[in-house]
């Protein structure tokens, strides 16, 4: 049973080029996270937003092509210390972004406290690219690569060690957008991917019941990184960087059920959330019930 939640959030928009994900905190409170997981009996902190500076907005280094570097990693390496923090004082950090970037910082706070951290990335994308492999020197394609130790020393460094996490401990679900870099590095490494393709052979529930044998035994702690563009874009509308032919709003719910009962996930982020792009509010909301479904929520 997850208890004692710290939210944070994180108004990071310098990790890709479309305005307006910085208000996925702000969208993700206004839906309700607060008083959800109140509603659940969990006891809920919220610690306010880390702060991310101005950065030289879409800046790209032509030396290193990555824009907004410096920003970004600042921003990182302040998330990284809170969440840090968060876990020391014996809470759980859900963290809300924001795009996806900070998943760097996120990482480099949490692996410190395991041996063998499992990662969970729901997301249509691999996030596996590197400054060298970036068809767009978007760093929110980049944090998967950087948590394993691949990329700009900055981005590596974050936390002061590198890496974060194993290729064996990472589980990708719901890919359906792959530069060819990170089909490469995918294969080189061994990584475990659950495509579209497999999640409609397979059904939501043996992916599920796959992904947590595979990492129940070899890992010591499990984060979810669970990028709102992993869904169908039907579904959750307000994202930057839209795929069609994603994982339905019931096959997540599903999901997060199925990672509820199986009581492994030792922190979350839910990121991309973009309320300029979105509809009504759409996609934080689908955030909100999803995360209470993560908690444990079972209606009965
Ligand atoms: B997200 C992309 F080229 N792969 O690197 C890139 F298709 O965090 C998209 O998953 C990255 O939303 C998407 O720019 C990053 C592109
Ligand atoms: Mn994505
Ligand atoms: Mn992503
Ligand atoms: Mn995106």
């Amino acid at each position: 049973m997850i208890k004692n939640i710290s939210v944070i959030g994180v108004p990071m928009d310098l990790g890709q080029t479309r305005r307006g994900v910085d208000m996925g905190p702000s969208a993700i409170r206004y839906a309700g996270i607060v008083e959800r997981i109140e509603r659940l009996g969990i006891a809920v902190q919220d610690e306010g937003n880390i702060q991310i500076g101005l950065g030289e907005r879409y800046h790209t280094d032509p030396e290193t092509n990555l824009k907004n570097l410096k920003a970004v990693a600042k921003g990182n390496e302040s998330l990284a210390a809170k969440v840090d923090e968060v876990i020391e004082n014996g809470r759980f950090p859900l963290v809300l972004g924001g795009d996806h970037s900070i998943a760097i910082g996120t990482l480099a706070g949490v692996a410190k406290h395991y041996q063998n951290l499992g990662v969970i990335w729901y997301d249509a994308h691999g996030d596996l690219n590197t400054a060298d492999t970036s068809p767009s020197g978007n760093i929110h394609g980049m944090p998967l690569a950087a948590s394993l130790g691949l990329g700009h020393e900055v981005l590596t460094s974050i936390g002061g060690y590198s890496p974060k996490i194993k290729p064996e401990n990472i589980v990708i679900i719901g890919a359906r957008s792959l530069d060819e870099g990170e089909r490469e590095l995918i294969k080189e490494k061994g990584i475990k991917v659950y495509t579209m393709h497999e999640i409609d052979r397979l059904g939501m529930t043996k992916v599920m019941e796959e992904t947590i044998e595979y990492l129940k035994s070899k890992t010591d702690g499990i984060h979810l990184s669970l990028d709102l563009d992993g869904l169908d874009p039907h579904d959750a509308p307000g994202v930057g960087t839209p795929v069609i032919g994603g994982i339905s709003y019931r096959e997540s719910h599903l999901a997060m059920e199925m990672l509820a009962e199986a009581e492994v996930i030792t922190s979350a982020e839910f990121v991309e959330v973009n309320p300029i792009l979105d509809e009504k509010n759409k996609t934080a909301t689908v955030a909100v019930a999803l995360i209470g479904s993560l908690l444990g929520d079972k209606l009965l």
